[in-house]
């Protein structure tokens, strides 16, 4: 049923750059298709408001809290850093699932690595230009697959998608993966984010239907 395998034996687009994320729910469960979800081919747009108009030239994507060294990158320094595109599953907790999105950019591992995030920080909280924000423990953002993400399918990540730059967390619901994201916070202890204050699960495991605290 599903494509396994390292990025130089893909079988699923035959593309030896694309890496395939889609067997990470073996972690999780015994299927792909996580609990409660149904699979759609479209992509939904899913928003709390607008898309926010984003000015490419001013637009900032920066890195602060308990880091030993704060970053700041225009979008074209922010595409310059090294990056991976992967296969992967997305799953929004209102019930829908899209397989096979290939997503390209920045691994967050990556960022953890540039900005010398402190021993004492355990949790993350991702801003947005819309004002939307969300929070995850910090040992589950370095895990493969959570990417800042900048490309999709070949192209620039669409606007209503979150473009210039999103965050996809394939082993979160996709709440925790926020549009528009303009920076990412590194926290000692723990802050809730926009759903999680207004009683969506904290830890959004999608194949354990963590959808509400
Ligand atoms: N900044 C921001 N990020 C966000 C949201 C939002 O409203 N604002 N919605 C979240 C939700 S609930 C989901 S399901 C996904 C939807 O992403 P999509 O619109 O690309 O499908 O984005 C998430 N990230
Ligand atoms: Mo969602």
């Amino acid at each position: 049923m599903t494509t396994s395998g390292t990025a130089s034996e893909d079988q699923g687009t035959g593309d030896p750059e694309i890496e395939d994320l889609t067997d990470l729910y073996r972690e999780y469960g015994d299927e792909r298709l996580p609990p409660g979800q149904r699979e759609t081919d479209r992509f939904p747009v899913l928003s709390k408001g607008g898309t926010p108009s984003v000015d490419p030239d001013s637009f900032a994507f920066e890195v602060w809290g308990a880091v030993d060294e704060p970053l700041s990158y225009s979008l074209s320094a922010f595409r310059d850093l090294p990056a991976v595109t992967q296969r992967q599953d997305f799953h929004c907790v209102t019930g829908w699932s899209k397989f096979d999105c290939a997503f390209t950019g920045v691994e967050f591992a990556d960022i953890v690595e540039l900005a010398g995030v402190r021993d004492d920080a355990e949790h993350v909280l991702f801003h947005a230009l819309d004002g939307y924000t969300t929070n995850l423990a910090l040992d589950e953002c370095t895990r493969d697959g959570v990417l800042f993400a900048y490309g999709y399918d070949g192209d620039d990540l669409p606007a209503d998608h979150g473009g210039p730059i999103r965050v996809v967390t394939p082993q979160k619901y996709a709440y925790k993966g926020a549009k528009w994201v303009s920076g990412v916070e590194f926290l000692t202890g723990k802050e809730l984010g926009y759903w999680e204050k207004r009683g969506y699960s904290d830890t959004a495991n999608p194949w354990n239907e963590e959808r509400y605290s």
